[in-house]
C-alpha cells in the first residue's frame, strides 16, 4: 500500500510523513504497553523519554495507536499523554482492529497491530519490549499470542529483548521456527530472557552489529521473503533481575491466574501487573530500562538501513 492509498482513517504526524517522504530512518512503537503493559504515570514517562531517545539519535519515533477509531502513526505530546491516562481502552491485534476503528474506539495496538500500521506506511523497524509468545500450558488451554503469526508474515524487523519467562519459551522458539521468523541474538549466544541477559536456550543466530543486522534485511527484501525478523536484545547488566527472584514472583502471579479464571488478552497484562506488585516495582524499572535499550539498537538499525 502506498501513502497516498492508505485507509481515510488513518493519521500520520507531520514528522513521520516528512520522513517517510525523503526515506529517512523511523522506529515505530507500539502501545499496548503504554496502555496495557505499565502504571500511570511511569507509562507515559517511559513512551515520551523512548520517543526522546529515538529522535537524539536523529531517527523519528512512530507510536502506533487507535485513537477515537483512527489509526495514529505518530503521536502529539498530547495524544500520548491522553492514552497513557485512558481508562478501559481496547487492547487490540489482527483480529479486533477493524472492531476499534468501526465503533470509534480507543485502543493500544500489540506487536502484531503495530507491525500491520507500520507496514502499511512503510515502516520497517520497530521497537518493543517483549513479545507475546507461546504461554505455559498451550497443550491444554492454545495460548499463543497472534505476534508469533503476525511475525511470520509481515515483514517488519521488531527489537524485543527475548521472551519473558511468563511464557513457555522453548515452545515459542519452536513456533518462530515453524513461521520462518529469523531469531537473531544481538551480541549474545542464548536467548535473552527479558529480566535477565541469559537463558539456557541457544539463540539460533548472532549478529554483532547493527549494519550486519541492516545488510541482513537488505538481503531479505531482495528474497521477497515478507515475513518479520526478531532481535532479541538483552538488558542492559546492570537492570537486570536474578531470574531466581523473578521465577519466584512469576510461579506466585501464575498460581494466582490459574485460581482467578483469567484468560483470553487478560493473561499478559495480569502477569505483568501481579509481577510488578510482587517485585514492589522493580520490575517495571528493568522493564522501563530495557524498552530503552531495545530503542537504541532499533534506532542504529534504521540509520543503518536507510543511510544515503
Ligand atoms: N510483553 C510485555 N509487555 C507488554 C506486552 C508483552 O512485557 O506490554 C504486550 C505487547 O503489546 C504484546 C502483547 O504484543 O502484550 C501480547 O499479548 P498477548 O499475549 O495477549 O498476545
Ligand atoms: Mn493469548
Amino acid at each position: 500500500m502506498t501513502l497516498s492509498n492508505l485507509p481515510s482513517f488513518v493519521d500520520i504526524h507531520e514528522d513521520v510523513l516528512n520522513a517517510i517522504e525523503q526515506s529517512a530512518p523511523i522506529v515505530a512503537l507500539e502501545s499496548t504497553i503504554i496502555t496495557h503493559g505499565m502504571p500511570f504515570p511511569d507509562n507515559a514517562e517511559m513512551a515520551a523519554s523512548v520517543e526522546a531517545l529515538i529522535r537524539d539519535y536523529e531517527v523519528v519515533p512512530a507510536t502506533i495507536a487507535v485513537i477515537d477509531g483512527r489509526i495514529k502513526i505518530g503521536l502529539t505530546h498530547n495524544e500520548l499523554l491522553q492514552l497513557a491516562n485512558v481508562k478501559n481502552a481496547l487492547k487490540i491485534s489482527r483480529a479486533d482492529m477493524a472492531f476499534a476503528i468501526s465503533q470509534g474506539k480507543t485502543a493500544g495496538t500489540t506487536v502484531a497491530a503495530t507491525m500491520i500500521i507500520a507496514r502499511m506506511a512503510g515502516i520497517r523497524i520497530f521497537a518493543t519490549g517483549g513479545i507475546g509468545g507461546v504461554h505455559k500450558g498451550a497443550e491444554t488451554n492454545f495460548d499463543i499470542s497472534a505476534d508469533l503469526t503476525e511475525l511470520g508474515k509481515t515483514d517488519v524487523l521488531v527489537v524485543a529483548a527475548g521472551a519473558k519467562a511468563i511464557l513457555d519459551v522453548p515452545k515459542t522458539l519452536e513456533v518462530l521456527e515453524t513461521q520462518g521468523v529469523p531469531v537473531i541474538g544481538y551480541q549474545t549466544n542464548t536467548l535473552p530472557a527479558f529480566w535477565t541477559r541469559e537463558s539456557n536456550l541457544d539463540v539460533p543466530l548472532r549478529m554483532n552489529n547493527t549494519s550486519q543486522i541492516s545488510d541482513f534485511l537488505k538481503v531479505r527484501d531482495e528474497l521477497h521473503l515478507n515475513s518479520g525478523i526478531l532481535i532479541a536484545n538483552p538488558i542492559p547488566k546492570k537492570d537486570e533481575i536474578p531470574s531466581e527472584i523473578i521465577k519466584s514472583y512469576i510461579e506466585t502471579a501464575q498460581e494466582e491466574m490459574e485460581k482467578s479464571n483469567i484468560s483470553g488478552k487478560d493473561v499478559t497484562p495480569f502477569l505483568l501487573k501481579r509481577i510488578f506488585e510482587l517485585s514492589k516495582g522493580t520490575s517495571l524499572k528493568s522493564n522501563i530500562a530495557l524498552v530503552k535499550n531495545n530503542a537504541l539498537i532499533a534506532a542504529k538499525i534504521a540509520k543503518d538501513f536507510y543511510k544515503k
